[in-house]
């Protein structure tokens, strides 16, 4: 019922109406670096607007972020229409706006002062929802949905936070994402067209596949190393990004560029331009590993169904190791078996940047039982879905209101 957008419409009579039902959203996004920000606001923005039929506005301060992720959009334009939204340009000089009825802050960004009071000024104030980081920290659960009013104004603000489990507010994901990735994995015309796609043909059957996107990482040569006097073909493609500089080093090239491909025994590594952002799923299906960083692309790797290693966002203190150390404490169910063993291994070599290349093997070994756990992983964690839990969580503020309303 609280998925049907009339419900409040319809039950709470003319008191209630316009509390809860959500046609409009705005969502602000402030770059900070890479593409984790807005790679997040860009796919939220477009299932709601695609999946829901909301109005939405993405309001971005880095518009050339965006355009690698959509070639289409046009950096210098304040407004355009792409794929279903209205890109606006968040200036430092915001004029006034009509807030939406959902107004998504993504990462604590600050909203603009006059926004903030156009939204105080609504008779039916919006929903405004900061979007927080994704954690697999047990401290989550008991923030999600937290409410935080304004010190001055007539709103309150709440705390969402994906997450893992069914008390936080899930991952995002599209409609029919998992049917998409399975007809792509058992459809050879459709893997032919991605490699051609990137300027190959489909690699031999017994080359293992893996995509590599990553920062920095002092480990990367020992890695190389290893899948270099291997006994299997190794076929490692890496997007253009903060770890190119490294992979071009091992090969004696200082600044490699998209297309350029390299080799030395059993490895194989080829320079990938960076897709637009479905391309990047392809890329991770196609794959039989996938080396992904940040939040998003974590998320990806996850969908995709095939082992993975997730290199964290680095933040002082290593806070982000207790949050590693959080996800691998979910993922692993029996944290013992060799298969675990050996993805907290590999995973933490990967993320202390030592050692990377000795627990390979392991890995390597474990990759059958990790394609089924990974396939496993990625049906339960579908099960909850942050769209369709943030339309949720609007209603229900909406039937909040509107029955306080009736109470007076
Ligand atoms: O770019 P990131 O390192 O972003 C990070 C994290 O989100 C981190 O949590 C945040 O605090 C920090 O930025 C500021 O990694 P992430 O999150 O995986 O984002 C990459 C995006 O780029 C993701 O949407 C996938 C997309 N992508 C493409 O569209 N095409 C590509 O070729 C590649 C490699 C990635």
């Amino acid at each position: 019922m609280l998925n049907d957008p009339g419900y409040f419409t319809l039950h709470l009579g003319e008191r209630g109406r316009g509390e809860g039902v959500v046609t409009r959203c705005d969502i602000f996004c402030n770059v900070i670096d890479n593409y984790g920000d807005i790679g997040v606001c860009w796919r939220m923005a477009r299932q709601l607007a695609n999946e829901h039929g909301l109005a939405v506005r993405l309001w971005v301060d880095d518009l050339n972020s965006l355009a690698k992720l959509c070639p289409e959009a046009d950096a210098t334009l304040e407004c355009q229409h792409r794929r279903g939204v209205e890109v606006c340009l968040w200036s430092k000089n915001f004029l006034d706006e009509q807030p939406a009825d959902l107004v998504i802050e993504a990462f604590a960004c600050r909203l603009p002062p006059s926004y903030i009071e156009a939204m105080a000024a609504q008779a039916h104030k919006p929903v405004w929802v900061n979007l927080e980081y994704l954690s697999a920290e047990d401290w989550v659960e008991g923030c999600h949905k937290l409410p935080s009013p304004h010190p001055a104004l007539p709103l309150t603000k709440y705390f969402f936070f994906p997450g893992f489990t069914r008390q936080t507010g899930g991952l995002l994901l599209e409609r029919g994402l998992l049917d998409r990735r399975d007809a792509f994995q058992n459809d050879a015309a459709q893997q032919q067209a991605f490699w051609r796609y990137i300027g190959m043909e489909i690699p031999a059957a017994e080359t293992l596949k893996v995509s590599l996107f990553a920062y920095e990482n002092a480990a990367l040569a020992g890695l190389f190393d290893v899948w270099a006097s291997g006994v299997q073909p190794v076929l490692c493609l890496v997007p253009e990004g903060r770890i190119l500089p490294q992979a071009g080093q091992y090969f004696g090239d200082a600044a490699p560029r998209a297309g350029k491909a390299f080799s030395r025994g059993k490895l194989q590594v080829r320079v990938l331009p960076f897709v637009e952002q479905e391309r990047y799923d392809e890329l991770l299906w196609a794959c039989d590993v996938n080396f992904v960083r940040g939040e998003d692309s974590f998320v990806r790797a996850i969908w995709a169904g095939k082992p993975f290693i997730w290199q964290i966002y680095p933040q002082h203190d290593a806070v982000h190791l207790k949050k590693l150390e959080a996800f691998l404490i979910l993922y692993n169910e029996q944290p013992d078996d060799f298969a675990s063993l050996a993805v907290q291994g590999l995973w933490k070599a990967w993320n202390m940047e030592s050692g990377a290349g000795q627990v390979w093997p392991a890995f390597v070994m474990s990759r059958g039982e990790l394609n089924q756990r990974a396939r496993h992983w990625a049906r339960h964690l579908a099960e909850n879905n942050l769209a369709l839990n943030l339309l949720d969580f609007s209603k229900e503020i909406g039937r909040m209101r509107a029955l306080k309303i009736e109470g007076q």
